[in-house]
């Protein structure tokens, strides 16, 4: 079983934020695929909803010193 989210990122500014941010996530358990655009400042994240909460990548970001915006 498997879950697509796209999470708005806030703070990244240049390609090593990218990489930081990708490397965060993919620790996170059930995450199977990080795809992170600096561009677009987006994360792509397949993962396990078995696993994995969305609201638990959030947090992996937010450690990571980044934001994840609200939906407004
Ligand atoms: Mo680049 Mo990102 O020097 O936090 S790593 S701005």
């Amino acid at each position: 079983k498997t879950q697509q989210v796209v999470l708005p990122i806030t703070g990244m500014t240049c390609a090593n934020c990218v990489a930081t941010i990708e490397r965060n996530l993919k620790k996170e358990k059930g995450v199977n695929h990080v795809a992170v655009n600096l561009a677009s400042e987006r994360a792509t994240v397949i993962f396990d909803p078995t696993l994995t909460r969305w609201e638990d990548l959030v947090a992996r970001v937010e450690r990571a010193g980044y934001g994840v915006a609200t939906a407004d």
